[in-house]
């Protein structure tokens, strides 16, 4: 039998386990990727387990979540973390040199290879034929010292592209429509392959487009076969020698096979606040619109902010609407200005960022207070843009503009037919990425530092007790479906600059979901939280699993898990047990919940399924779904003493 793309990349880097979908595998890890917000915690977890280089063949420090520095503290965690790239031999992206995906899309992702980032975006390079995962911290600095990465074999779903896209749809379009089809929730456990005949109609920055954004749908990862259009990316960014075709047996044998016919799609639009929320963009035609973004990792390359550009040439945007470019790398900002279309777009009315994340996590350029912005994003969470009761539609750089032009939600279709000489400006790879120098990049030869260089601001890791014999204490908090790590533990801008603090960065736990809970869980000392489905869902900030361990939280009660939150839980020795729809409906916040048996006994042995008791009143069986190795972590009080258990006894 033959096999699918990802089993053929995994084959080549396993270093444990069968590829059987749902069991355990470790791979070997080739590519790491790091940013600002949560490299401080990769680097001290590195620190704090002894290891002394970078074991990986690349590995990058990125600086890109914080770079607007409003405080001190950011700037402190920007020079640590450049010291800890020089010290332990990372590649070190300056603040303002771009988001991490962009950056690492145009200087690293290669085809074959394995990556781990400590982002939830980290899947992006797939449109590469690189196989992208993201993680937490803590496992992103195990993989950097060379040790394997665990995770259940995911299914593999071969998405089948037919046709071409119409004219003004766009690949934005294409995870829209998955989006449209599958929710948020689609991909939990899932690895999706692109193939098809529509494959080869999209170039390098539209399938990356794709591949980013299959983190909304909850996927492991997503990834393209390589072919010209790879190789012609690569040459023009100066990697042509990185290029290798991959791609999946022709016999190959799916999970699953969802078809996507590109010439059936219109442009799409994701109304608040879900990604998922998607409807053409006409069955909203007409709304007012006050900002209208572009950039992020999605849509932040030079090939996505060209359109707009073009678009844009020789008009105004409406005086009712501000926009505004935050090119998604300096490079892109660089081949934008030089070619004269920053000039264009400043003359249309277009306010320009420095290339970062920011308004992506409500850091600049926050929403008017009850106001629409329009945004080619990939996430609009109530309150991400840094108001809570924010208005945030999301969809391609071409329906951005058109809304920017018009003033309101129009479906570029129609503003071509109401205007007569719009254009659907079409997609077109740079081909001048070659001479454009990357000064803001420091190679591990070139470092500029030896040693760590800490702030005041810059904390230990704080860890946990090994699991006791009993577990009990009370909800002290019952949430609904859909809980993200934004509720968790939001990244907004007065937030951001205590990530390498965790007693205060706690103070600030589920506060937009209860803002007692932060109080009350430290007065408990000790307690449990209770939530619907797809718990955790968005970020790999393990600060939403350390952040609840500090404030004394023992397990996690929820319907169903995202990925990386489930992993990050065992990382820092919270319990994440799974229960059903009665019992989720049965208990109220406010109950005593008891695990009848020995906890650490139960959860070493291999035990499935949990009694609790509610109340002391009656029972109920809650699911333990652990493999053998994340049962050890989660006894031994999690990852960090774990590991280093296993280093000193030479394992
Ligand atoms: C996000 O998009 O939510 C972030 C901010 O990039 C996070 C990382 C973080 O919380 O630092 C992510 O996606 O993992
Ligand atoms: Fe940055 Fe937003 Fe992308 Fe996260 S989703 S990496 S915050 S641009």
């Amino acid at each position: 039998m033959g096999q699918t793309l990802t089993e053929k990349i995994l084959d080549d880097h396993l270093v444990e386990g069968e590829l059987e979908p749902g069991e355990e595998i470790g791979i070997e890890v080739d590519q790491v990727l790091t940013q600002d917000t949560t490299g401080t915690l990769v680097w001290l977890q590195f620190e704090a387990l002894e290891l002394d280089d970078v074991q990986t063949e690349v590995a990058a420090q990125y600086c890109d979540h914080q770079t607007y520095q409003f405080d001190f503290k950011n700037t402190d965690d920007h020079r640590f973390l450049r010291s800890a790239a020089g010290k332990f031999g990372a590649h070190f992206s300056r603040p303002g040199n771009g988001i991490c995906h962009n950056v690492h899309k145009e200087n690293f992702a290669a085809p074959g290879k394995t990556m781990l980032g400590s982002d939830s975006h980290t899947p992006t390079p797939g449109g590469m034929g690189e196989l992208a995962i993201g993680a937490g911290g803590l496992d992103v600095a195990v993989a950097m010292g060379g040790g394997a990465y665990y995770i259940d074999m995911p299914e593999v779903v071969n998405v089948r592209l037919e046709g071409e896209l119409p004219e003004w749809a766009t690949a934005k379009d294409v995870i829209l429509e998955l989006l449209r089809r599958l929710s948020v929730k689609g991909g939990v456990g899932k690895i999706f392959e692109y193939t098809g005949p529509g494959v080869e109609s999209l170039s390098v920055p539209e399938r990356t487009t794709i591949t980013n954004m299959g983190t909304e749908l909850g996927a492991t990862s997503s990834i393209f076969p390589t072919d010209e259009r790879t190789e012609e990316y690569l040459e023009a960014v100066g990697r042509g020698e990185d290029y290798e075709e991959v791609a999946p047996d022709e016999d190959a044998e799916y999970h699953d096979e969802i078809v996507v016919d590109l010439s059936d799609l219109e442009p799409l639009i994701a109304e608040p606040s879900m990604p998922d929320n998607v409807v053409p963009v006409s069955e909203v035609a007409g709304t007012d619109v006050d900002q209208v973004m572009i950039g992020s990792c999605t849509n932040g390359a030079y090939e996505d902010i060209l359109p707009a550009a073009k678009m844009l040439e020789g008009r105004e945007i409406n005086k009712t609407t501000e926009m505004i470019v935050a090119p998604g790398s300096k490079q892109a900002s660089e081949m934008l200005a030089r070619e004269g279309w920053t000039a264009e777009m400043m003359a249309a009315g277009v306010n320009f960022s420095e290339a970062t994340c920011g308004a992506c996590i409500g850091n600049g350029h926050v929403p008017a207070s009850d106001s629409v912005s329009l945004r080619t994003f990939n996430r609009n969470f109530e309150g991400r843009s840094g108001i809570e009761d924010d208005s945030v539609y999301l969809c391609s750089p071409e329906v951005a503009t058109a809304a920017a032009l018009k003033g309101e939600i129009v479906d570029p279709r129609e503003l071509a037919d109401e205007m007569g000489d719009l254009e659907d400006p079409g997609f077109e790879l740079g081909d001048n990425y070659v001479g454009v120098s990357n000064s803001d990049l420091i190679a591990p030869d070139e470092a500029v530092d030896d040693e760590l260089i800490k702030g005041p601001n810059i904390g230990d890791v704080p860890l946990k007790d090994p699991l006791p014999a009993d577990l009990s204490g009370d909800v002290l908090l019952k949430m609904p479906d859909n809980i993200t790590t934004d509720h968790i533990s939001p990244a907004n801008a007065d937030v951001l600059m205590y990530r390498s603090n965790i007693p205060k960065l706690s103070e600030f736990t589920l506060t937009r979901v209860d803002d007692t809970f932060p109080e009350r869980a430290l007065e408990a000392d000790g307690g449990l939280l209770l939530a619907g489905e797809n718990y955790g869902q968005g970020s790999s900030r393990e600060h939403a699993a350390l952040c609840p361990m500090y404030l004394g939280i023992d397990a996690v009660l929820a319907q169903s898990f995202a990925r990386i939150h489930k992993a990050n839980l065992f990382n820092f020795g919270i319990v994440p047990l799974t229960i059903d729809e009665d019992t989720y409906e049965d208990i109220d916040q406010g109950d005593s919940v008891e695990i009848v048996d020995d906890v650490a006994e139960a959860v070493r042995s291999g035990a499935e399924e949990i009694t609790i008791r509610v109340d002391d009143d009656w029972e109920a069986t809650a699911n333990l779904d652990a493999s053998e190795r994340e049962r050890e972590i989660l006894a031994d009080g999690g990852k960090l003493t774990h590991v280093k258990q296993q280093y000193e006894s030479g394992d």
